[in-house]
């Protein structure tokens, strides 16, 4: 085995942000970016000597190429063994599931989870750990520090490995085996949920539809829901993974999920809808012409968690991100359970599911999960909805009605204003941190402000802190606005506005939430002078 030694000179800007390193395609296939990074990140975790890796994608555009590369870095840098997902496919939770089960050193994931793909589009890589979770930030961090002083990066001279078949091969000493990327994951499902009660509602005359948006989870899919639960064929649609997801954009949303959604509000729609993103971890939840917020999904799948199996001997505790509405904390309360609030980002929940302090975990940006891996996980959501639904024998709509009136509703909307030129983002986030003194005490019609900060975190289990995790206006009667600048995105700034109201009165519980919530938006748009510094009045995206 013959090992390079490259000389390399560091790029400055590969900073994870708040889901890994994500970059358009084409910064990828500057000579020697990935390779500077992958080094970086084997230099910092320094694994022992014949240590095994999990490797895998999305699929998307670039996948493969960046597969081979790893490798060959891996090998060069001691690893013994790399199980890698057939045809270099691995959605993110089976990644999480394959490193768990495996128990494995940690892994690589390749994805831009819900941002474009193809040439044009995006290519992001991240590190997760052994617990099957995403770097921590002191791992990251360390990460981007050694990437700007890199020097050399080492590579084996080999050919590139096949990956469409599985079996073993090996790479300049380097074991490297090719696994079915789908059936650990589906195994781990099926312990989980009741299939045989699934399996007997959909043999019941119950339809359901998923739209894997030609992203990884098609094929997941259709071994999970039409082959091991007996749905029709055709019940998985945009099921083929295609490296540009077919020109669409993979995110499981309102706004991109367009087919699913006109399929869910046409005549004749199926009784439950759902939709996937990129690498598999996010879902949108639909029934008849109803949509479920995420931030309810995961009160609602807290309080029936006791109909699944694998949930039925009780939660330890939730997690939510701060920006979540706090409609799962109701539920904790009355389970009499710990509910934590988190920055936005997963990384944020692995130290409390490995301390056992939390069972479910969720967000408002379309991620749910449990401590079954260490990643969001849409189809488990999804497969959750299904369990619920196939036990309590209502309609997704009569089910979030009955929630509401037993908790009462946090209205709540999340408004994304993408594509924005950073520096008016930046200006109009410095605009709102200039009232940090003056706003509270200030009267908004009915709506007096509380308090106004920057939210920050204090990690219960090593004591980390991280700051500057987004601007809470909190008013008296407990309503939110939120400011934030999103993490994951590529170009320019997208700001997001995360609007939270209480609804008690079963009587309004039903109104649309941009109605109830119009005031507030209101607010958010005079505190930040969005208009004059951004020029949008209307966002790009309302979840
Ligand atoms: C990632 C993170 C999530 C986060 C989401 C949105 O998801 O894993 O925890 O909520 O981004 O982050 P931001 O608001 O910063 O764009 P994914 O699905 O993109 O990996």
């Amino acid at each position: 085995m013959s090992i390079r030694t490259v000389a390399t000179t560091p790029f400055n800007d590969q900073k994870p942000g708040t889901s890994g390193l994500r970059k358009k395609v084409s910064a990828f296939q500057v000579a020697n970016y990935l390779e500077n990074f992958v080094q970086s990140i084997f230099d910092t975790i320094a694994a022992p000597a014949g240590s095994t890796l999990v490797v895998g994608g999305d699929g998307r555009y670039y996948n493969r190429e960046a597969i081979q590369v790893i490798l060959k870095i891996a090998a060069a840098n001691g690893f013994g063994k790399v199980l890698v997902g057939q045809g270099g496919i691995l959605s993110t939770p089976a990644a999480s599931c394959v490193i768990r089960k495996y128990q494995t050193y940690g892994g690589i994931i390749l994805s831009a989870s819900h941002n474009p793909g193809g040439p044009d589009g995006d290519f992001g890589i991240k590190y997760n750990t052994a617990n099957g979770g995403p770097a921590p930030e002191k791992i990251t961090d360390a990460i981007f520090a050694r990437s700007k002083s890199l020097e050399h990066y080492r590579m084996v001279d080999a050919p590139d490995v096949a990956l469409d078949q599985q079996g073993s091969f090996s790479l300049g000493g380097m074991a490297v085996e090719v696994i079915d990327a789908v059936a650990d994951y589906a195994d781990l499902m099926e312990s989980l949920f009741d299939f045989t009660a699934i399996r007997t509602l959909l043999s019941g005359g119950f339809r359901l539809s998923f739209d894997a948006m030609h992203a990884v989870t098609g094929p997941y899919a259709k071994e999970i829901i039409e082959q091991r639960l007996g749905a029709p064929a055709g019940t998985v649609i945009n099921g083929v993974p295609l490296p540009d997801f077919g020109q669409g954009h993979p995110d499981p949303n309102l706004t991109y999920a367009h087919e699913l959604v006109e399929i869910m509000y046409g005549d004749h729609a199926p009784d439950f809808g759902a939709a996937s993103d990129g690498d598999g971890d996010r879902n949108m939840i639909l029934g008849r012409h109803f949509f479920v917020n995420p931030s309810d999904s995961l009160a609602l799948i807290a309080a029936n968690a006791a109909l699944t199996p694998g949930y039925a001997k009780g939660l330890a505790g939730v997690a939510r991100s701060m920006p979540t509405s706090g409609a799962a904390d109701r539920v904790a309360a009355k389970l009499g359970i710990p509910c934590y609030e988190t920055p936005t980002g997963w990384k944020f929940f692995g130290n409390l599911m490995d301390a056992g302090k939390v069972t479910l975990c969720g967000e408002e940006s379309f991620g749910t999960g449990s401590d079954h891996v260490r990643e969001k996980d849409g189809l488990w959501a999804v497969l959750f909805w299904l369990n619920i639904l196939a036990k309590r024998g209502q309609s997704v709509e009569d089910i979030v009605h009955q929630h509401w009136a037993e908790y009462g509703r946090n209205v709540y909307s999340r408004h994304d204003y993408e594509g924005l030129p950073s520096d008016a983002a930046e200006g109009l986030m410095a605009h709102l941190k200039s009232q940090f003194a003056s706003l509270p005490g200030r009267r908004f019609g009915n709506y007096q402000v509380k308090l106004f900060d920057d939210f920050s975190y204090t990690d219960p289990i090593d004591g980390s802190v991280s700051t500057g995790q987004g601007l809470r206006v909190i008013f008296e009667d407990g309503s939110r606005i939120v400011f934030r600048l999103s993490g994951t995105g590529t170009e320019g700034a997208t700001l997001r506005i995360y609007l939270e109201a209480f609804e008690s009165d079963a009587a309004r519980q039903r109104m649309d939430a941009q109605e109830a919530l119009s005031g507030l938006i209101a607010i958010a748009h005079e505190l930040s002078q969005l208009k004059a510094r951004t020029g949008r009045e209307q966002p790009t995206v309302i979840t």
